[in-house]
């Protein structure tokens, strides 16, 4: 496996620049077209044209870094904006360590590469929003019609990049194939002291609102039997979730709820509303869809036990995806090359943008550790050295994937 050498600095440097947009003690703020968001975007965009790459911004909010000429060009990146508190490597990593890849091939005299960041990949309006657009999974309108947890629409959110952008979607015939480095969000190359992931493959995921609604009264006169409490009816399904679901989970299968929001949340006051997100993981889709279910009956069986209104909305839902087998051989001779025996083939928990590119071009990914595991945090790391190690990976197997050694 031929290697190309990547400039450690000048990784390092722009990671801390870009980690500087929204940083909130060691983490970001970053949401998608946030002012953090933008003004990030912007940076990468400058810092894609230093490299000789023509930065063009689509209507999503998608920023890639074109190179001269008509292509196709490989592709790697990742995305910039973050969770609502994030950490500074998810998805950052990913496109700066692309964007060092993109400048040591070209350095070392390979084949021009293009890198993206795409859009709303933490989903502030939708699940991994701006490559589902890009590739055609979802149209424009149903991304301007998705809200963020205030009620702001996408097409109110990307007023901000009115004159950015190109005006149309660039075709995926434009690309080769993809390649994301990511940081792993999980324990496993952390406690295995390794440094590269070779994705195989990425979770499916399904999620849907669920929201009860009983009756909002006084908290020291109601009598415990006269109340239709809607936090309670939460507390109840949540109860009975781990056990309705044992026969049908494997030790890999996951399943959150993340998101609550409590009407009229006063102390004194029994809840009359209650509105929270039910997520769940898995790898394999028949899974995904016994576990839906198993979580409706049960939404509906508490409701109907405890006197409650029910109703499930905003539903998202994402298969399983393969990872490209020969780009993903490419990542694994490249960790072979970089890191002799410190690396391993596993699955991603997390979902990336890549499962959406998958439906258009041939994709693989590949992981640095998070030291603890830890991730969506603003106690989020990686070792510096992981970084490095990781995009000299990331460099070598773009190279490869591009048909260049040098
Ligand atoms: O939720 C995820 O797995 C991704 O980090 N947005
Ligand atoms: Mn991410
Ligand atoms: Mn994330």
């Amino acid at each position: 496996m031929a290697v190309v050498k990547i400039n450690p600095e000048r990784l390092l440097s722009d990671l801390d620049t870009l980690r500087g947009f929204g940083r909130t003690g060691t983490g970001v703020v970053r949401p998608a077209f946030t002012k953090p968001d933008l003004e990030a975007r912007q940076w990468v965009a400058r810092r894609m044209a230093d490299a000789g790459l023509n930065p063009v911004f689509d209507p999503a909010g998608n920023l890639f870094g074109l190179p001269d000429g008509d292509g196709p060009f490989f592709l790697t990146g990742s995305h910039t904006d973050s969770q609502p508190e994030g950490g500074w490597l998810d998805g950052a990593y990913g496109v700066i360590a692309g964007l060092e890849a993109a400048r040591a091939i070209a350095e070392a005299g390979g084949p021009p590469v293009a890198v993206v960041s795409f859009q709303d990949e933490e989903g502030r309006f939708g699940m991994i929003t701006g490559s589902q657009v890009w590739s055609g999974l979802i149209t424009m309108d149903e991304a301007d019609a998705l809200t963020d947890a205030n009620g702001v629409t996408f097409s109110e959110a990307r007023k901000d990049i009115e004159g950015w952008h190109s005006g149309t979607l660039l075709p995926p015939s434009l690309f080769t194939g993809f390649l994301e480095a990511h940081i792993e969000q999980g324990p496993n190359l952390d406690l295995a002291k390794e440094a590269i992931g070779v994705v195989e493959m990425i979770v499916g995921t399904r999620e849907f609102t669920v929201t009860y609604r009983g009756e909002t009264n006084h908290a020291g006169t109601t009598p415990m039997t006269n109340r239709r409490d809607a936090v309670q009816g939460m507390a109840a399904f949540a109860s009975k979730l781990d056990e309705r679901l044992r026969n049908v989970v494997v030790p890999s299968t996951v399943w959150t709820i993340g998101r609550v929001s409590v009407e009229p949340n006063a102390s004194s006051i029994v809840p009359g509303k209650v509105s929270f997100s039910m997520q769940w993981r898995d790898g394999d889709s028949d899974r995904l869809a016994r576990m839906d279910r198993i979580i409706r009956d049960l939404v509906a069986e508490t409701a109907e036990a405890m006197n409650l209104e029910m109703e499930l909305s905003n539903f998202h839902g994402l298969e399983p995806v393969p990872m490209d087998a020969a780009l993903a051989d490419h990542v694994a001779d490249a960790a072979q090359a970089h890191a002799p025996g410190r690396w391993r083939r596993m699955p991603s928990g997390a979902l990336h943008d890549a499962t959406n590119v998958a439906s258009v071009l041939p994709v693989a990914m590949m992981f640095v550790p998070s030291i603890g595991g830890i991730s969506h945090s603003f106690q989020e790391d990686t070792a510096r050295d992981d970084l490095v190690v990781g995009a000299e990976v990331l460099a070598s197997a773009v190279a490869a994937c591009a048909g260049f050694s040098p």
